[in-house]
């Protein structure tokens, strides 16, 4: 088994009790309408329900006991009879209805929703149920979205590299489209649905304009139309300079008459080829890529510019807050904010400013990003990355749950205490009416997606977190491994322990304590705390861990880059001492001496050292949980994650003594005793750094 099925595998439950207990539920299948939307649905049922449960699955017209009805009070007679209009209002377009009710005397179970898409986000959640086996006797089930937008970045290229992508090519095949509709797109769209996710993002943010062209245009709508039926909206990435580079204009000052009326047009056009076209994602003014302060003006009139040329159509505009360049040679941590704040109330109402959820830059732990709660006037959208560019990439096990759980359960403190970010993004804190939040994808074209099997469990927990932020870790890896897997708790049980510590595990054996970006450079992986001499100081290590003889750690207090004020005071207060600042981000904010004693009593270095030791540690105990899980997982997945978890354990211990040795040379304290020394020097890492190359 290669995996490709994801979480949707419908093979036949080994449970006999369930089987039965299924089978006498649902004994036929009744639906109404044949919207493409619902043929899906239909189709997803039928083949799910015959595979569970082993019997054959036909839709029929009149409704017996156990009759499964699905459809809306629009196009299905039956249920418009139930009157569920008080439940149904609240729900939205994409809410849905699970019930055990009666139709006639007739015990049956009804899935309806206010639009065909609910219908199928409904179908999925119902099918959930019976892949996790659980009583599905008495269901009264509602569920509707906290967030509208729930999307997928690609960065993907025309020319089928995808940045940062370690699964492979890109699933686009520009080549074949438009005439060609690989089966891997229709898959993609069901395991979307399937989660909740209603858009797509088919493009590099580092853009290319040539997308914009007609060429491009049609196979774009190519994809648009296999994806629609699964309610997966189409978006795009605009190259700011586009008018320039296919237009044939001069300029692309967003203040330009010709360059409005040119977006204006280039909008009407690709609504032309996809009419539910869902607008554009933007990265401007850097790393490079060209923006409006180009022309000397700012990020709300280069937003505004293109929120016009998709406003009538209801397009959005998602304009990113990555932003950063020398300008602010302290502390590249504060410059989004120092950018952003001050236009907080001057973009359109269409617009959505995406924020990284941290600061810097996807590390694998971060504070959130300052300017969730300090915007209140612009809807604010998160932006996650599911693609481990900083987590070890496609050989490391890294369950990411925690980590967006950890950012979006955390306290902004701006309107008091409970103030989280999750309440920011979805809205109800500042009554934002456009909400939304973004996942850079780590689906490539390997068999099984990802790349790392549980690099599926990212993608996973990402669509059910965009839906409903308050499920937990937990909770999501309960589904996934039962999904995945098997249902046999001697197996989920070690196998869930494992997932869930996993993230807390390579933070320990990368980057303990508040450290980060001392990863290798360019590349991204491996460890690089030794990165100097760049043409850029804040990408290199060395101005991110500030490690001397003296101490190590980045000083955002008042006695440093100050980063700290762009946070509320009650967070400014709890942060900013180092006693009552939370231990995993203590170097983050603070520079403190090697002798600075930590909670466990140990100095500073000692605990530096214990936490690269237990993080590499614990990888060898995931190993051992994993042998001993054989006898569940078919050979080819046991083999692939035991090989991954294998060379886990080898980085990991490359991360540890690479680090340990490095900040040795500062400290100049032993490894405490009861630790294992490196086997090798530092030299020897250093030389192994293929791009430690001063002055590159
Ligand atoms: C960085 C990646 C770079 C991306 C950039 C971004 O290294 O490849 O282009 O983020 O988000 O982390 O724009």
């Amino acid at each position: 088994d290669d995996g490709y099925r994801l979480w949707q595998r419908y093979d036949l439950l080994k449970n006999p009790q369930k089987r039965q207990q299924y089978q006498e539920n649902i004994t036929s299948l009744v639906t109404a309408g044949n919207s493409p939307t619902l043929t899906v649905a239909r189709q997803e049922l039928e083949l799910a329900l015959s595979g569970l449960t082993g019997k054959p699955f036909r839709t029929s017209t009149t409704v017996g006991t156990g009759a499964l009805i699905i459809g809306t009070p629009q196009n299905s007679p039956i249920i418009k009879n139930l009157n569920l209009a008080a439940k149904l209002n609240p729900l939205g377009p994409d809410g849905f209805l699970i019930l055990s009710t009666t139709v006639n005397g007739k015990k049956v179970t009804v899935i309806t929703a206010n639009s065909d898409i609910g219908v199928l986000y409904g179908s999925f959640q119902f099918l959930k149920l019976l892949q996790t086996q659980q009583d599905i006797s008495k269901l009264s089930i509602s569920s509707a979205p906290k967030i509208k937008n729930r999307i997928l970045n690609h960065w993907d290229n025309l020319d089928r590299t995808v940045e940062r992508g370690y699964a492979g090519f890109s699933i686009w095949d520009w080549h074949k489209l438009p005439d060609y509709i690989d089966q891997r797109y229709l898959d993609y769209a069901r395991a979307n649905a399937s989660i909740g996710i209603n858009g797509t993002v088919l493009t590099n943010v580092n853009a290319n304009a040539l997308i914009l062209t007609k060429d491009y245009l049609v196979k774009v709508k190519a994809l648009a139309d296999a994806f629609r039926p699964y309610g997966l909206k189409v978006y795009l990435t605009a190259r700011f300079s586009a008018p320039i580079e296919i237009g044939g204009l001069k300029t692309a000052d967003p203040l330009d008459a010709e360059v409005k009326t040119w977006w204006k047009n280039k909008a009407a056009e690709i609504y032309s080829y996809v009419p539910d076209f869902g607008g554009f994602l933007v990265k401007a003014n850097s790393e490079g890529q060209p923006g409006p302060q180009n022309y000397g003006r700012n990020h709300a009139d280069g937003a505004n510019m293109l929120a016009d040329a998709v406003a009538d159509k209801g397009g959005i505009v998602m304009w990113r807050a990555f932003v950063y360049d020398n300008k602010v040679p302290d502390d590249r941590a504060k410059q989004a904010f120092t950018e952003f704040k001050p236009l907080d109330g001057s973009f359109r109402k269409n617009v959505l400013v995406q924020v990284k959820n941290g600061p810097i830059d996807f590390q694998p732990r971060e504070p959130f990003h300052p300017l969730f709660g300090a915007m209140p006037k612009t809807p604010l959208m998160m932006e996650f990355q599911i693609t481990q560019e900083y987590l070890g990439q496609a050989t490391n096990l890294v369950y990411q749950a925690p980590l967006y759980k950890e950012t979006l359960e955390a306290d902004t403190y701006v309107q008091g205490t409970g103030s989280t970010v999750a309440k920011v993004i979805d809205g109800s804190l500042h009554q934002y009416q456009l909400t939304g939040i973004a996942g850079v994808a780590n689906i490539g074209n390997d068999r099984n997606w990802t790349g790392h099997l549980f690099g599926q469990a990212n993608w996973y927990c990402f669509g059910r977190l965009a839906w409903d932020h308050t499920l937990s870790s937990d909770k999501m890896a309960d589904e996934w491994l039962r999904m995945t897997f098997t249902n046999e708790e001697a197996f989920i049980k070690p196998v869930k322990a494992m997932m869930l510590q996993s993230r807390e595990t390579l933070v320990n054996y990368m980057t303990p304590l508040g450290l980060h970006h001392i990863m290798g450079y360019d590349h991204h992986y491996g460890p690089g705390p030794w990165i100097k001499d760049k043409k850029r100081a804040d990408w290199t290590s060395v101005y991110y861990h500030k490690a001397s003889p003296e101490g190590i750690g980045f000083d955002r207090t008042s006695t440093g880059s100050n980063a700290l004020s762009q946070y509320a005071p009650a967070f400014q207060q709890k942060f900013g001492n180092p006693q009552t600042c939370p231990e995993e981000f203590l170097l983050w904010f603070h520079h403190l001496k090697w002798d600075y004693k930590v909670k466990s009593g140990r100095s500073l270095w000692d605990e530096l050292c214990h936490r690269y030791y237990n993080g590499a540690a614990e990888v060898g105990k995931m190993r051992q949980t994993w042998q001993s899980t054989q006898a569940y997982v078919d050979a080819e997945r046991f083999n692939h994650v035991k090989m991954l978890l294998n060379i886990q354990e080898k980085e990991a211990r490359w991360w540890r003594d690479a680090c340990v040795l490095y900040f040795q040379t500062f400290s100049g304290k032993p490894i405490p005793a009861g630790l294992e020394k490196p086997t090798q020097t530092l030299d020897y890492y250093l030389k192994q750094d293929p791009k430690f190359v001063p002055g590159i």
